[in-house]
């Protein structure tokens, strides 16, 4: 179980927030996403890796950037 911190870009309203929040959460292994639109940013928890979150935000027509 890890926690990643993604970079979002792309993300300018609330609808964005649940397109995002709603792909993250389809991922296989995620257990909690939580979307902060001031921040553009996301923080994922569950048995998945950044790489794949990143995927499902691309799909879902955004771009993101793990943060260290
Ligand atoms: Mo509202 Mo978010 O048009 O792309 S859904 S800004």
């Amino acid at each position: 179980m890890t926690t990643t911190r993604l970079a979002l870009r792309g993300m300018r309203c609330a609808a964005c927030v649940s397109s995002i929040d709603e792909a993250l959460n389809k991922v296989p292994g995620v257990e909690q996403v939580s979307v902060n639109l001031p921040d553009r940013s996301a923080e994922v928890s569950g048995d998945v890796d950044a790489a794949v979150l990143v995927k499902a935000v691309e799909s879902a027509g955004f771009n993101a950037t793990p943060m260290g």
